[in-house]
């Protein structure tokens, strides 16, 4: 008996060890899974598919669970033997869920089960977010009601809400939310669209069974095209047939669908593969996935090629489909994507053999997905408060109702039409709200009404001197203490305060008793009117301080005046010459006495300093720079104008102007500058660590910088250049951006120089010449092409200097590339293959987190588009080297946290990806300069 028993655990444990080495990534995916059964009673796995159900009454203290009768297949999905039901009323009911900043497919489903006789089937809303998802009709009791949405998510949480029910009660069967890897499903509009699934399909399915978790690592249900329920897969040509393998099939692309979907296909013998489906809320933009895998054997003179005829999109329908040449071989994938197609309701696409194939079309399966643009929340500052004031109050406002003001406002708030949305009113009266009123309500500019009156509120009142909308205040009969603020009678548009039986105290600020607005105080006995000595007292103090004032204001004035006669004659510059930059320059951001803090320095202190010019240690772009140590110990660079025409002059005169106004920790500082014996001479702060160009290419300085110091210096220049772009006004366009420019300070941060000396040809227009100034490899081709010059030729150019440092390879070299090609010819069609790996700098492969590498390549090639409209702005790169910089630091922690265990499985480079991530239709062009990169999100 004992032994028998032993030896069914001993079975049991194999099986398990086999089951764990069979799925050994699926175990720590299937962590991060969040499946809730609404309306269950507890937790549970399910059998069939592994996953484990929460249910949901921790979480939902509103609506009731409901039992359903007739679950789909017999009661088997034990997910579906409950939902939930909301009351009908105008209240949103959400669940939050919370997020880490990443892709998501969310998934909600709704199965409602057998109608009572005379009741209606119901038909409401669904919200993600502020973002209406869908409407959802129920109209057969026994069919399951699925919408997915793929979702960049924020790092908190995001909330899914029903509300608004035309018929019958909202309710909800399941929330599910799957984390997606890598670059699954990114597009470029991410940051303003979400994806809203519309059709997943196996074709060739074995039976009308959907499939999921655990085939699908990632939980994607994938509808078998025999399941014609809600897509309606008609209009099959003749001669269509269902073909499978048992072999594998290499799904390495980008995303990733499960083995068993791409084992399965349809063919047109044939010649034609056609399909009709619907479309649910097309038509539309949409993104569109085909995912092709030969897998039949071919004879050797075979060939299957074939074109999408219908629906016909030019350059999409011209583009021949070759499975196996695309992916040089049978049981791989091929997966284009079509990023951005119209789409209508009825789709009908048929695929169509070639004249000199062999084989008719396949298709493996297809994925549809709506964008859907996202609507702004209500202003976080807003949302603060009237969640904190919701917290204050007794349990009827403790429900969670999502955003405050979308779709429809809170019961007791009203909200402006505005982008994003502004809370204008707050009405809590009697409400039994106790505690103190959030401090954070004076963030809330757009309040035109505030009734807190009746409650139990405490403590004294909060700042309110932003409120400047803020028209009728009603506090009154709570406990609140203290004095009345004296900017209380200043608020520009109040027109109403009550403040009666509270405790406040202390004297009434004589503003607010001016009779110009109603000011009701009774019941407050602590306090007083103040009297007229008092006011004549604090008048006369007034008077007093402000003549002070206006005496230190004159004196400061001559002061100024008498420096910067002195500077004008030290200087020996005519004054118009070099007042007429500086008034060019007015900051928008930064401190104009900053301007005090470039000074003067004689030659002769200089040559001091630089031991007669003695250490070269660069050529900028108009002379050498030299070392020097100043007689404080101050180390600088020294740089030296050989010019000494008048363009040189003008060059000199405007650049001191420039540089002495902008201040910006990623700009190198000038610290002074000298005219003497026609020389001109800046005076810069030292770099210690020198040009990141050196970093990256001179043998004998090469320190290997690693991933994460790079992404530092990408967004330490990054900034600096954005400050030019919006900082300065005009704004600064550097002209000249490239790794050399790039100077490294003695901790490592990027500082980016020699900006502002290329003002001079645009002011100067009768000097411009033809030449477009900048570096070969470095300069953008629009501005090359046609002289109009924007600041989105930097941002050209810093793509460069990003794709530079994801390779360690030089911008042109002919030796690496040929003479008429440059990095970004090399770098753009391994991109679109999805071989990252082939371009990462060997220094750093293995060491850093590809998803980290990939978020900047995107970026980079984002920069490096042909055309300026395309390119982002210096504010998007800097976003996205910061994700980046996130992503490498969390996989950085986390292998710091399991280091003892196991120290060099996480770094490691994932292989090489073989298979086109862009889609068939995206043709090189002959000129690869101009192409583009739909997938690269
Ligand atoms: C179900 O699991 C969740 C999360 O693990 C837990 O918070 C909750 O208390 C559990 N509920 C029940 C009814 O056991
Ligand atoms: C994400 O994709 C990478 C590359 O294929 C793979 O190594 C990793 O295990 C995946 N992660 C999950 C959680 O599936
Ligand atoms: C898709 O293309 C259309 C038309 O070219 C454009 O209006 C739209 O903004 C693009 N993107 C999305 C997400 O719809
Ligand atoms: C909000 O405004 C609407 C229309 O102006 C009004 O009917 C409603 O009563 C207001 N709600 C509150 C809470 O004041
Ligand atoms: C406030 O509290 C009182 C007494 O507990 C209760 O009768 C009343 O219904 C409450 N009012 C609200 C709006 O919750
Ligand atoms: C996608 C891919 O690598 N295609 C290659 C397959 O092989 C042919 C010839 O060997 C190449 O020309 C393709 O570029």
């Amino acid at each position: 008996m004992l032994s028998c028993f032993t030896s069914m655990d001993l079975f049991s444990l194999f099986l398990s060890i086999i089951l764990l080495m069979l799925t050994p990534l699926s175990v720590s995916q299937l962590e991060e899974f969040v499946s809730i059964d609404c309306g269950g009673k507890s937790n549970y796995t399910d059998g069939s598919t592994g996953l484990s159900w929460i249910s949901d009454s921790d979480m939902m203290h509103h609506g009731t669970p409901v039992e359903v009768e007739d679950a789909p297949n017999g009661g088997t999905m034990v997910q579906y033997r409950t939902r939930r039901e909301f009351p009908i009323d105008s209240k949103k009911h959400c669940y939050t869920l919370s997020t880490v900043e990443r892709r998501y497919l969310v998934r909600a489903t709704f199965q409602y089960g057998m109608l009572k006789s005379g009741g209606t089937y119901p038909q409401f809303q669904l919200y993600l977010d502020a973002t209406k998802w869908a409407t959802i009709s129920i109209y057969d009791a026994k069919r399951v009601y699925i919408e997915e949405m793929i979702i960049r998510a924020p790092t908190n949480s995001i909330d899914v809400c029903m509300c608004c029910a035309t018929t019958g009660s909202p309710f909800i069967s399941t929330l599910e939310l799957r984390p997606l890897n890598l670059s699954m499903y990114a597009t470029d509009y991410e940051d303003k669209y979400y994806l809203k699934v519309a059709a997943r399909i196996n074709f060739g399915a074995p039976s009308e069974a959907s499939l999921r978790y655990p085939d699908d690592p990632y939980d994607r249900i994938w509808d078998s095209d025999l399941a014609r329920r809600q897509n309606f897969l008609v209009g099959v040509a003749p001669g269509t047939e269902r073909i499978s393998t048992t072999r594998n099939i290499d799904i390495g692309t980008r995303e990733y669908p499960p083995v068993r979907v791409m084992q399965t296909a349809v063919v047109g013998t044939k010649g034609v593969l056609s399909y009709r489906l619907n479309l649910e809320d097309f038509p539309a933009n949409a993104r569109a996935y085909a995912y092709f895998a030969e897998i039949e054997d071919l004879g050797k003179n075979e060939v299957r090629k074939f074109k999408l005829k219908q629906p016909y999109i030019p350059d999409y329908s011209n583009a021949v489909v070759n499975i196996a040449e695309n992916v040089n071989g049978s049981y791989i994938l091929y997966e284009p994507s079509y990023m951005n197609v119209s789409l209508d309701f009825v789709l009908s696409f048929n695929f169509v053999a070639t004249p000199d194939s062999t084989r008719g079309p396949l298709l493996n399966a297809m994925e549809i997905s709506k964008y859907v643009r996202i609507a702004s929340k209500t202003d976080r500052q807003d949302s603060t408060v009237v969640n904190a004031l919701r917290s204050a109050s007794a349990e009827s406002l403790q429900m969670n109702e999502g955003d405050p003001c979308v779709p429809t406002p809170w019961e007791w708030i009203n909200c402006s039409a505005t982008t994003p949305p502004r809370i204008s009113k707050i009405v809590l009266s009697r409400r039994n709200l106790t505690g103190e009123i959030p401090p954070e309500l004076n963030n809330m500019d757009a309040l035109t009404e505030l009734w807190l009156d009746g409650n139990s509120l405490t403590g004294t009142l909060p700042d309110m001197s932003n409120l400047i909308n803020l028209k009728i205040v009603h506090l009154e009969n709570n406990k609140l203490t203290g004095p009345l603020p004296s900017y209380l009678g200043s608020l520009p548009s109040l027109q109403a305060l009550f403040i009666q039986n509270n405790s406040f105290s202390g004297e009434i600020p004589a503003r607010l008793i001016s009779g110009k607005f109603v000011f009701n105080y009774d019941g407050n006995i602590g306090l007083h009117r103040g009297s007229k000595k008092h006011f004549k007292l604090i008048l006369g103090i007034s008077i007093g301080v402000l003549a002070i004032l206006l005496l230190l204001f004159i004196g400061t004035l001559l002061l100024l005046l008498q420096r910067r006669k002195s500077r004008t004659r030290q200087k020996g510059v005519s004054a118009h010459k070099s007042t007429k930059p500086s008034n060019a320059y007015s900051l928008v951001r930064g401190n104009l006495t900053d301007e005090g803090t470039t000074c003067y320095i004689a030659l002769s202190d200089l040559k001091e300093a630089t031991d007669d010019f003695s250490k070269k240690i660069g050529k900028g772009s108009f002379g050498s720079v030299y070392y020097g140590r100043m007689k404080d110990g101050k180390e600088v660079a020294v740089k030296t104008m050989t010019d000494s025409s008048s363009h040189g002059n003008r060059q000199f005169v405007n650049e001191v102007a420039l540089l002495s106004r902008i201040h910006h920790r990623n700009l190198v500082p000038l610290i002074g500058y000298c005219e003497e014996e026609y020389q001109h001479i800046l005076v810069y702060e030292y770099m210690h660590n020198g040009t990141l160009r050196d970093h990256l290419h001179e043998p004998s300085k090469q320190k290997n910088l690693d991933w994460l110091t790079r992404l530092r210096i990408a967004e330490d220049a990054a900034k600096g250049l954005e400050y030019l772009h919006t900082g300065c006004n005009p704004s600064i366009i550097h002209r000249d951006v490239k790794t050399s420019n790039i100077l490294l300070d003695i901790n490592m941060r990027a500082k980016v120089s020699d900006f502002g000396l290329s003002r001079l040809a645009e002011e100067d227009l009768t000097h411009i010449s033809s030449i477009a100034r900048g570096t070969i490899g470095y300069l953008d081709p629009e501005y090359y092409a046609n002289q109009q010059l924007t600041e989105k030729s930097d941002v050209y150019s810093f793509g460069v200097v990003l794709l530079e440092l994801i390779s360690g390879r030089k911008p042109v070299s002919p030796e690496d590339y040929g003479d008429d090609m440059n990095i970004v010819h090399w770098a753009r069609p391994l991109i679109r293959k999805g071989d990252v790996m082939r371009m990462i700098d060997p220094c750093i492969a293995g060491n850093a987190k590809i998803e980290s590498i990939w978020r900047v390549v995107e970026i980079a090639m984002q920069c490096v588009q042909q055309h300026g409209a395309s390119r982002p702005r210096m504010q998007e790169v800097i976003l996205a080297i910061q994700d980046a910089t996130k992503i490498e630091k969390e996989a950085q922690n986390k292998l710091k946290s399991t280091s003892s265990s196991s120290s060099s499985t996480s770094g490691k480079p994932q292989s090489s990806r073989k298979t086109l991530l862009t889609s068939f239709l995206e043709i090189e062009s002959p000129d690869s300069s101009s192409g583009c990169l739909p997938s690269a999100r």
